[in-house]
C-alpha cells in the first residue's frame, strides 16, 4: 500500500534558506557572520554583510514568484534574528519582521512552509560539540511556533544536520571548523537529538492540524573506483551520510559501522526523545555522492562520478540516483516524503541575458521530474517538490559562484529577474504530475 497522494494533492514551491539571502540589518551576530569575516574562509571573499537582502526586498521576489504560478515556498527563518542575544524571550522585532513577510506571502497567494533551522545560529548559542546547545535550539523551535502556530502549517525542524556534521566538524569547510572525527561523532548525536526536541517542542505549540517534519540530504554513496578502500569508504559514508541520521529519526539505532563511535555520547533516554514523531521527511537530492580515500585530513574526498552523468556545475545530473534514493527511503520508513530541495547549478554565464536564458536547467527538471514520477509509480508515498533555490544566492563557503536560482539576482546591484526555468515549472508539474491543484 503505498499510501501515496493523487495527483491532485501534489504541490510545487520554491525553496530558499535565511542565511542564504538575508542581509545584517536587524539580527544578532552569526555563526556563519564570524565564519565569512575570517579572511581565507569564503571561496570568492564575500560576507554575509548583504547578499541578496530578501529581509527587505522580499515584495519584489514574492511578486516574481507568483507570476510564475507559484503558490508554496519553503523559507528558514534566521535563529540569531529571533533570539539575538540569549536564550529565553524572543525579539518582537524578530518575529514581527517573519510576521510582515509571512503577510505578504498572504497576500500573494503563497504558503510558506517553514524550516526553523538551516545552519544559522546566534554566537551565543555555541556549537554541536556541546550537548546543551540541542535544548537551546529546542528553546528557539518553542519560541516561533508559540508565535506562528495559527499561521503555519507546515514545519521543518532543520535542515540537512549531514552536511553541518561531515563540513562543519568532521571536516574545517564549514564552520564551526573543526576537522575532528571524535567531534563530528558528538555532533551527529547532538544534532539528532536537537531534531526531536525540536519536534516535540514545535508540535507542543502548534495547533492540531499543523505537520512537523524535519529536511535530509539524502544520496547512496558509492565509490570513486573499485579500489577496495574506496568501497569501504564508500560504505561507511552511506552509513554516515543517510542512516546515522534517518534510522535515529524512525526508531532504530545506530548503524552498526558507526556505533563505536557514537555510542560514547549517547544517554539514558535519548534514542527515544531523538524519535519524536514526525508527519512527512523532507528529502533534499541533487545527485549520489561517490567517495574516494585520501591520504591527508579529512581522509575521505568526495568525487570521481561516473563520466556518463552529465556535469552541471555543484553536482552531476543524476534521475537514476533521484529515483532509486525516494524507493529506498520509502521502503526502508514508510513515511510521506517531500522532496524539499532539488536543483542544478548551471553554468556561470556573465551577460545577465545569458543567466536568465536557462533551457538547460529546464531540461534537467524535465529528467528529475520523470526520475519523481518514476518513484511514485513504484509507491513511493512522495506528496510534493520544492526547486532549489529561488534565487541566486550565497552558497556558503562558496560564496557566489554558484547560481541554482530560478529568479537571477546580481548581488551587486541587487537586480533580480525570473529566469526562463521558472515560468517554465507550472506546466512540467502539469505534465508529470497532473493538475496542481494544492
Ligand atoms: C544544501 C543546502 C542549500 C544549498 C543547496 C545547493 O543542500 O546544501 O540546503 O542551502 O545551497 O543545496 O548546494
Amino acid at each position: 500500500m503505498s499510501g501515496r497522494s493523487g495527483d491532485a494533492d501534489f504541490i510545487w514551491g520554491l525553496a530558499t534558506a535565511a542565511q542564504q539571502t538575508e542581509s545584517r540589518n536587524g539580527r544578532g551576530r552569526s555563526n556563519w557572520d564570524v565564519w565569512s569575516d575570517t579572511p581565507g574562509k569564503i571561496l570568492d571573499g564575500s560576507t554575509t554583510e548583504r547578499l541578496t537582502e530578501f529581509d527587505t526586498r522580499y515584495p519584489e521576489d514574492l511578486d516574481i514568484m507568483a507570476s510564475a504560478g507559484v503558490r508554496h515556498l519553503r523559507l528558514s527563518l534566521s535563529w540569531p534574528r529571533i533570539q539575538p542575544e540569549g536564550p529565553g524571550k524572543p525579539s518582537e522585532a524578530g518575529l514581527d519582521h517573519y510576521a510582515r513577510l509571512f503577510d505578504a506571502m498572504q497576500a500573494r497567494g503563497i504558503e510558506p512552509w517553514v524550516t526553523l533551522w538551516h545552519w544559522d545560529s546566534p554566537v551565543w548559542a555555541g556549537d554541536f560539540v556541546d550537548r546543551d546547545k540541542a535544548w537551546r535550539i529546542a528553546d528557539y523551535a518553542a519560541c516561533v511556533a508559540a508565535r506562528f502556530n495559527d499561521r503555519i502549517s507546515n514545519w521543518m525542524v532543520m535542515n540537512e544536520p549531514n552536511t553541518v556534521a561531515t563540513r562543519g566538524y568532521g571536516a574545517a569547510f564549514d564552520p564551526p571548523g573543526h576537522g575532528s572525527i571524535p567531534k563530528a561523532a558528538r555532533a551527529i548525536h547532538h544534532l539528532n537529538l536537537a531534531i526531536g526536541l525540536m519536534a516535540t517542542a514545535t508540535r507542543a505549540n502548534v495547533n492540531g492540524r499543523a505537520r512537523v517534519g524535519t529536511v535530509h540530504n539524502c544520496a547512496r554513496a558509492y565509490p570513486a573506483n573499485a579500489n577496495p578502500f574506496n568501497r569501504l569508504t564508500a560504505r561507511f559514508m552511506d552509513d554516515v551520510w543517510n542512516w546515522a541520521f534517518l534510522d535515529p529519526l524512525f526508531g532504530r539505532d545506530y548503524p552498526v559501522t558507526l556505533r563505536p563511535l557514537l555510542y560514547g555520547a549517547v544517554k539514558s533516554g535519548d534514542m527515544k526523545i531523538i524519535a519524536a514523531p514526525l508527519d512527512f521527511l523532507g528529502v533534499n537530492f541533487y545527485a549520489s555522492l561517490y567517495f574516494r580515500m585520501i591520504p591527508r585530513k579529512p581522509f575521505i574526498e568526495l568525487g570521481g562520478w561516473p563520466d556518463s552523468m552529465e556535469k552541471c556545475g555543484l553536482f552531476p545530473v543524476d534521475p537514476e540516483g533521484f529515483e532509486d534514493i525516494l524507493t529506498t527511503v520509502h521502503d526502508r520508513y514508510r513515511t510521506p516524503i517531500y522532496v524539499t530541495e532539488t536543483g542544478f547549478d548551471v553554468e556561470l554565464a556573465e551577460a545577465w541575458q545569458d543567466r536568465v536564458r536557462d533551457p538547460d536547467r529546464t531540461r534537467h527538471y524535465d529528467s528529475y521530474f520523470a526520475a519523481l514520477a518514476r518513484a511514485r509509480a513504484r509507491g513511493a508515498d512522495v506528496r510534493g517538490v520544492f526547486c532549489w533555490g529561488a534565487t541566486d544566492n550565497w552558497e556558503w563557503s562558496e560564496g557566489f559562484t554558484h547560481r541554482l536560482g530560478l529568479i537571477a539576482v546580481d548581488a551587486q546591484t541587487q537586480k533580480r529577474e525570473g529566469k526562463d526555468s521558472l515560468f517554465k515549472l507550472d506546466g512540467q508539474i502539469a505534465r508529470h504530475f497532473g493538475p496542481n491543484g494544492a
